[in-house]
């Protein structure tokens, strides 16, 4: 489900369940754990975090086999997709995704909740809860608002349109777009950039932007009052329907109920 390499202090680490199109399943989120901890074991100063070359779909997202369907919170604290973003955000050295293909929901926060963005011309982006119907929760509302702007994030969330990576760019949301045939050695080139600077100022620097962003206050009240929300949603014929649609196969009949 993942390959890893580690070259000259940068570490790759490498989707490789196409036959899901990369789904991030519970056993895949895992493999990535344990691959960020044997890289962080032996110092590695970049991770490049990609598919295998030439795909179509670099991840469609949160395996959503393993969705909950009986009314429980499909993004809690320790559901796959949080501890990956966890995973990624805490990282001691910037996490490059290196995007080729389309990426869908859960891994277009994944992408986002990445250091840097260097994508395929031709790569997309789709945030698709709306499609789903399912209620996005709130940590991983802030990886879109920090990734964009709250007009553009909004744009995402609510159209679930797959946005070209030139418009990401162009809006400061992706750092590079480049040719296919380029996108890998610009890549490198820049993480070896970075592993040949100080570790620790990098490290430190990280960490402390990481909570910068994440320095966002909300009443006890306020929170319960969004998780109420969220669970009707969760809780509603809707919900079940979003996951049902897409495992016949059809598009979904939302009746806002
Ligand atoms: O039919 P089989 O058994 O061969 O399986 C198919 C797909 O069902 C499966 N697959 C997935 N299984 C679980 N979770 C997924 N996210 C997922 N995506 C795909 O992989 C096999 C091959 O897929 P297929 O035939 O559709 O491939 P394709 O090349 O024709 O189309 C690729 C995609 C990505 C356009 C298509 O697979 C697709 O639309 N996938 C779902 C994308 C999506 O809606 N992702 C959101 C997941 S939910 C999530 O991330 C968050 C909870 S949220 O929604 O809130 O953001």
């Amino acid at each position: 489900m993942v390959q890893i390499d580690i070259t000259d202090h940068v570490g790759t680490l490498t989707l490789d369940r196409d036959e899901r199109r990369n789904a991030l399943c519970e056993e895949m989120v895992h493999r990535i754990a344990s691959a960020l901890d044997s890289f962080r074991s032996v110092g590695v100063r970049c991770v490049v975090l990609r598919a295998r070359p030439g795909a179509r779909v670099w991840s469609s997202g949160h395996d959503i086999n393993e969705l909950p369907v009986a009314g429980l919170d499909p993004l809690a604290w320790r559901d796959p997709l949080r501890k990956l973003i966890r995973d990624i955000e805490s990282f001691p050295a910037p996490v490059i995704a290196m995007i080729e293909g389309s990426v869908w929901g859960g891994a277009c926060e994944a992408v986002f909740a990445c250091d840097l963005i260097l994508a395929a011309r031709d790569a997309t982006f789709a945030a698709t809860p709306a499609k789903l119907n399912v209620p996005y929760n709130i940590g991983g509302l802030l990886t879109f608002l920090n990734a964009a702007t709250l007009r553009i994030g909004k744009e995402m969330l609510f159209t679930a349109d797959a946005i070209p990576a030139e418009r990401l760019c162009s809006l400061g949301i992706i750092n590079h777009v480049l040719d296919t045939l380029e996108l890998e050695q610009a890549t490198y080139a820049m993480a070896r950039r970075i592993a040949a600077n100080a570790p620790l100022s990098i490290a430190v620097m990280k960490e402390q932007l990481r909570i910068l962003a994440g320095a966002h206050s909300m009443s006890p009240e306020e929170f319960e009052r969004i998780q109420g929300l969220r669970r009707v949603v969760y809780n509603s014929k809707d919900y079940g329907e979003g996951v049902r649609a897409f495992k016949e196969k059809r598009k979904p009949v939302f009746r806002g109920e």
